[in-house]
C-alpha cells in the first residue's frame, strides 16, 4: 500500500489522461488538471455545479483537461485559495463576491444592504454592463472571471434569541465575512460583529466565540447549522453572487479552444448551479424549522428600519467602491425593477 501511495504521490495523484498525452502543441500535450476548491460542503448546490463544471469540461476536451474538485475548504477558504489561484497554486475556486472585495474594492457594490429586491432584479443586473464590465477588473489582479454563480439571499440566525427588529441586533456577536462593509453594515445595526473565514464559522458557533451569523437557507440547513444555531430571521439583507474564478496564468496557457471550452462550461455549470441553488433555498426554511429551530419574519416596517440605519454606511462607502459603479449598478436595479 505505501509504495501504491508513493507512485501517486510521484504522478501527482491524478489521473489526468498522460497516455493520451502525445499530441497537439508541447504546451499542452501532457494533459492539464484544474483543481477547483470551494469552502461549501459536498451536499452544497454549489459544489453539483462544480461537478457539472468537470463533466462538461472533461467531456469536451476529450480528457486534455481533468477537473479535480475539492469542497469543505479542503484547499483553504475563499481568500486563500484567491491568493492560490493568482501564484498559479491552484486553478479554480468560487468565492463569494464580498472577499473579492479584498482583492478588487468595486466588487463590495454588491455588499450594499438591501440593493436586490428578488433574484430576478438579481439575473438581469449580473448580466449587465456594470456587473459584467467588473469581471474584467480581475484580469488586472492576475485572476479571470468566468461567470457569476449565485449565494443568495442572507438570513440571520443566532442562539441568544429571536431578531425580529432592528433592537433585537443589540450586543449580538455576529460573525461577518472578511469584508470592510458588511463589518460597518452590521455595526449600524448595533451587532458586534467579527470577520472570520467561513471555514473556522462552525467551531466558532459551537464554542460560543460568536451568537450567529448570516447565509442563505441552503447554506444553513446543508451545513448543519441549527445544530448549534437556535433562531432564524428572514432579514435578506444581502444578495451574495459567488464569482467562478480561474488563475490568470494558468487560463493563458490554455489553448483558445480550451479558453472557449471552460469559459462556456463555467457559464452553463452556473446556470445549473443557480437553479438548484433556488430550489434549496426555498425548501430549507421548512427543514430548518423540523430540525428545532425557531422561525421569525420581519415586517416590511421593521426592515425598513433597517435599510435607514444602514444608509450612512453606504455614503461613506461610496468613495471607495468607485461612484460609477455604484451609480451603475443602482441604475441598472432601477431599471430591472421597472420591466
Ligand atoms: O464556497 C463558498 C464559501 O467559501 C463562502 O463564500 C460561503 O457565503 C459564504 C460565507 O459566509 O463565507
Amino acid at each position: 500500500v505505501s509504495l501504491l501511495a508513493l507512485v501517486l504521490v510521484a504522478c501527482g495523484g491524478s489521473d489526468d489522461g498522460d497516455q493520451n498525452g502525445e499530441n497537439e502543441s508541447a504546451s499542452d500535450g501532457d494533459g492539464k488538471t484544474i483543481r477547483a476548491g470551494i469552502g461549501l460542503n459536498q451536499d452544497h448546490p454549489q459544489y453539483k455545479g462544480l461537478l457539472k463544471f468537470k463533466e462538461i469540461v472533461e467531456e469536451e476536451t476529450d480528457g486534455e483537461i481533468t477537473v479535480e474538485t475539492y469542497h469543505s475548504g479542503q484547499l483553504g477558504d475563499d481568500r486563500s485559495m484567491t491568493e492560490a489561484l493568482q501564484l498559479g497554486n491552484q486553478e479554480v475556486t468560487v468565492p463569494s463576491t464580498a472577499p473579492i472585495a479584498n482583492f478588487v474594492p468595486e466588487f463590495s457594490v454588491f455588499d450594499i444592504p438591501f440593493l436586490f429586491p428578488s433574484e430576478d432584479v438579481a439575473d438581469e443586473v449580473l448580466q449587465g454592463e456594470v456587473a459584467q464590465g467588473l469581471l474584467d477588473k480581475l484580469e488586472e489582479e492576475d485572476l479571470v472571471g468566468l461567470a457569476y454563480w449565485e449565494n443568495g439571499f442572507r438570513d440571520l440566525t443566532n442562539s441568544e434569541r429571536p431578531v425580529e427588529s432592528i433592537e433585537d441586533f443589540e450586543g449580538l456577536d455576529i460573525r461577518t465575512m472578511e469584508n470592510d462593509l458588511h463589518l460597518e453594515a452590521f455595526k449600524a445595526l448595533g451587532a458586534n460583529p467579527t470577520p472570520m473565514a467561513f471555514t473556522e464559522l462552525f467551531t466558532a458557533m459551537q464554542q460560543g466565540t460568536v451568537d450567529g451569523q448570516e447565509n442563505p437557507y441552503a447554506t444553513i440547513y446543508l451545513e448543519n447549522f441549527y445544530e448549534v444555531q437556535d433562531y432564524v430571521s428572514n432579514t435578506h439583507h444581502v444578495y451574495s453572487p459567488f464569482v467562478f474564478l480561474m488563475g490568470k496564468q494558468f487560463y493563458d496557457g490554455l489553448t483558445e479552444e480550451q479558453q472557449q471550452i471552460v469559459s462556456d462550461a463555467a457559464k452553463e455549470a452556473g446556470q445549473h448551479q443557480i437553479k438548484l441553488n433556488r430550489e434549496a433555498n426555498a425548501t430549507y426554511l421548512e427543514n430548518l424549522q423540523e430540525e428545532g429551530m425557531e422561525y421569525t419574519e420581519i415586517s416590511d416596517e421593521n426592515r425598513q428600519e433597517m435599510v435607514d440605519a444602514v444608509q450612512p454606511v453606504i455614503e461613506d462607502f461610496k468613495d471607495q467602491i468607485g461612484p460609477d459603479v455604484v451609480d451603475g449598478i443602482m441604475e441598472a436595479v432601477e431599471k430591472a425593477q421597472a420591466e
